[in-house]
């Protein structure tokens, strides 16, 4: 049929993807032997049925237990290797990846193993496979706003290698404004500024995103749904959405893909893209993510060319580079 094979043709960028979640089981049996650590369970098939998850916190245990088994600078590599060759297949031509430091320099790996193999990826990224990739650093929401700037400090060397900041982990409990000082200090220093808000925690957590932290995109913002105001707000500043459809399934944000709110954000105006979050545990790169939610939702071509379109738009791609794409 032809609209699938517009969604998987159309060129398109990856906003919202963070590296560690692309781990796919295989990859984390052989670095687990390559690096002789133990992991609890003993075969991939194993690994892959413990992936039922009924929220957020539910995933990101078994997504740290994962990213143990990364110690060295080629371990970084290869992991975002394989992420670029799956990207490219699904002719993704530009992404921004996550990446979360704290979960390595947490278990004794450093700042610069972390970065160097990441970046040395990204570089090789553009030259055989033509596709430009960039780093955003996230800092982790669940451990304290000290732990973060301690994190910024040890990132300095490396700021040159990372466009932007994040903010992920468990997001209920934790709201955007527990990070103001370090976000200030980050927008300071000339960094593109993102947070994950409204996946599960509510629309307030947008609004501090916005208005505390001073955001350029917001990571998830499905329960922006839920505030008519906010609505307004995001349509007005046209600030980016960076959605996740088979992340919010598979983490019970939906009952089912028919239910996603998608639809709605794009028919309000919103400069949506849609995105793979953790594509090893979610069950689908980017494709996946066009295909199946197209195809619960009832979208058209319209939909693809606007979402492709606001996927370069929201991007951090200079904007000399950008008209190349829009
Ligand atoms: C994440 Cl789906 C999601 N939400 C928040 N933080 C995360 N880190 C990795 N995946
Ligand atoms: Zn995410």
């Amino acid at each position: 049929h032809r609209l699938p094979e517009l969604l998987r043709q159309m060129p398109k960028a990856e906003l919202h993807i963070h590296i560690e979640g692309s781990l796919e089981p295989e990859l984390i049996f052989a670095l687990a032997q390559r690096n002789g650590v133990a992991i609890p369970y003993r075969t991939v098939e194993e690994l892959r049925s413990a992936y039922a998850f009924t929220n957020l916190q539910s995933f990101l245990d078994i997504y740290y237990a994962g990213a143990s088994v990364l110690l060295t600078e080629q371990d970084f590599y290869d992991m975002a290797q394989a992420y670029f060759a799956r990207a490219a297949k699904d002719h993704v031509v530009h992404t921004e990846l996550f990446f979360d430091p704290q979960t390595h320099t947490a278990r004794g790996v450093s700042m610069e193993t972390v970065v160097n193999g990441l970046h040395r990826a990204c570089v090789d990224a553009k030259a055989e496979l033509g596709l430009s990739a960039s780093l955003i650093m996230c800092f982790l929401r669940h451990l304290s706003e000290e732990d973060a700037f301690a994190t910024l400090e040890q990132a300095l060397p490396y700021r040159d290698r990372i466009i932007g900041i994040g903010l992920d982990s468990g997001e209920v409990g934790n709201p955007p404004e527990k990070f103001s000082r370090v976000f200030a200090r980050c927008r300071e220093l000339g960094f593109h500024l993102v947070a994950h808000a409204g996946e599960e925690g509510p629309p307030a957590y947008v609004w501090t995103a916005l208005d505390v932290l001073k955001v350029e995109r917001i990571d998830h913002g499905v329960q922006s749904s839920k505030d008519a105001a906010l609505m307004r707000r995001l349509a007005q500043d046209r600030i980016p959405l960076t959605v996740c459809p088979l992340s919010n399934l598979k983490l019970c944000v939906f009952p089912d893909l028919a239910s996603h709110n998608l639809r709605q954000l794009l028919d309000a105006g919103l400069a949506v893209t849609v995105n793979s979050d953790d594509p090893a545990y979610f069950g689908g790169y980017m494709n996946e993510n066009f295909t199946q939610t197209f195809a619960a939702t009832g979208l058209a071509a319209q939909h693809a060319y606007a979402l492709a379109r606001n996927s370069f738009e929201a991007s951090f791609i200079d904007a000399s580079e950008k008209r190349v794409f829009i």
